[in-house]
């Protein structure tokens, strides 16, 4: 079949809106009419060349919401109608990763993931007779896409698509990191840099957690707005300062924060995260992907003196199992989604969306269909 997607032919270059050729489900596939998705800085990583995985042609995008349109042979918990929200993250429930209670990082699908394949090696995606790669096993830059069923979490068709796509990633991420990963509790106090989608998503996951301090972070002043709305108690912007930031955290607290969360992907602020964690017990998330080639340092004095370093991804959530319920969450209010959606789009107008993210002018555009 045909459909319209915007496709990345090669890094640095804008999105080209194209009608592309799509292969009928395989086994274990599903085809998927994509109907909103958001725009996350992943995204923008991976088409700006810095993505070790990032291969080209390919069809980006991973933060969508769609509905089932056919299914492969063997398919069984999804059909067509359903709604979804297709994982980059699978959840098998099989695998030594899934069984073990320990970690959301399913590897059923994720070797051909990361080479832009379906679980078969091959693609579904073509434009005048060329192969395009899929992307994190979503490509929701694609009107009609076809992913993996054990990528597939099955939502409440009366959910708001052009919110709860935000749960296909960033929003998801942000919540799950304080609860899953750093297991916010109450009174705690949060360092959070970064204020995009993944890190007002961070800030509204600590308020959820009856947090104390909520520290927010960023070089652009604009974003503070939205981060006290959210539930930041003080808002800080490194330009002001002519001391490191950890410094100045360190000085506002005591002896630091219990909790920093990284949201950039810049690996000198990973290192500011880590700082100004609390000496004895603090811990650091790293959440910001970086680039390929950078490395994280310290002095092992910041590990012997009790501070962790943690990552996450998706925010330690196994989407097939809990993101149904975090929809639920969502259409009750427990989880706020409708301030991300600072623009909406059409497909035509996604390069648009890039332009807004790298200006500092948005925090989630989502494109519609
Ligand atoms: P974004 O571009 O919307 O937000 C980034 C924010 O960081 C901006 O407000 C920007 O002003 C601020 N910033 C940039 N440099 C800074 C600095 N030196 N000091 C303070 N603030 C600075 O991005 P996003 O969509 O929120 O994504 C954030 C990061 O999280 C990206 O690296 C993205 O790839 C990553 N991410 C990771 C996961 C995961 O599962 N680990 C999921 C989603 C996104
Ligand atoms: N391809 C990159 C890694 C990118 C990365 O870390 N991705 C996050 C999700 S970002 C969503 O916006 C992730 O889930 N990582 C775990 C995984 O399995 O990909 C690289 O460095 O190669
Ligand atoms: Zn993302």
């Amino acid at each position: 079949m045909k459909s319209r997607a915007a496709v990345a032919f090669a890094p640095g270059e804008p999105l080209q809106i194209v009608e592309v050729d799509v292969e009928p489900p395989r086994a274990g596939e599903v085809l998927v009419k994509i109907t909103h998705t958001g725009v996350c800085h992943t995204d923008a990583f991976t088409l700006s060349g810095a993505d070790p995985e990032g291969v080209f042609p390919a069809i980006l995008g991973h933060e969508g919401a769609g509905i089932v349109v056919e299914v492969g042979e063997g398919v069984t918990s999804v059909k067509p109608g359903d709604h979804v929200i297709p994982l980059y993250t699978a959840e098998c429930g099989e695998c030594l990763f899934c069984t073990s209670g320990k970690t959301n990082l399913c590897v059923a699908v994720r070797a051909t993931q990361g080479k832009g394949l379906m679980p078969d090696g091959t693609t579904r995606f073509s434009y005048n007779g060329q192969p395009i790669y899929h992307y994190m096993g979503c490509s929701t830059f694609s009107e009609y896409t076809v992913v993996a069923e054990v990528s597939l979490a099955k939502i409440n068709p009366d959910a708001n698509p052009e919110q709860v796509c935000l749960l296909g990633c960033g929003v998801t991420t942000g919540i799950g990191a304080v609860h899953n990963t750093a297991k916010v509790q109450k009174g705690d106090s949060v360092a959070v840099f970064g204020l995009g989608g993944i890190g007002l998503a961070v800030i509204q996951g600590a308020r959820q957690a009856g947090a104390g301090r909520i520290i927010a972070v960023d070089l652009n002043p604009d974003k503070f707005e939205l981060a006290r709305q959210f539930g930041a108690t003080d808002c800080i912007n490194p330009k002001d300062h002519d001391k490191p930031i950890q410094e100045v955290i360190v000085e506002m607290t005591g002896w630091g924060v219990d909790h920093s969360f990284e949201c950039i992907g810049n690996v000198e602020v990973m290192r500011s995260a880590l700082e100004c964690a609390h000496r004895g017990w603090g811990q650091s998330v790293i959440i910001g992907v970086a680039g390929a080639g950078k490395e994280i340092s310290t002095r092992p004095f910041q590990l012997v003196t009790g501070r962790a370093w943690k990552g996450t991804a998706f925010g330690g959530v196994k989407g097939r199992s809990q993101l149904p319920g975090m929809v639920e969450d969502a259409m009750q209010g427990k989880i706020e989604l409708e301030p991300f959606v600072t623009h909406t789009m059409g497909l035509e107008d996604i390069n648009e969306a890039f332009d807004l993210m790298h200006e500092g002018k948005s925090i989630r555009s989502v494109v519609h269909f």
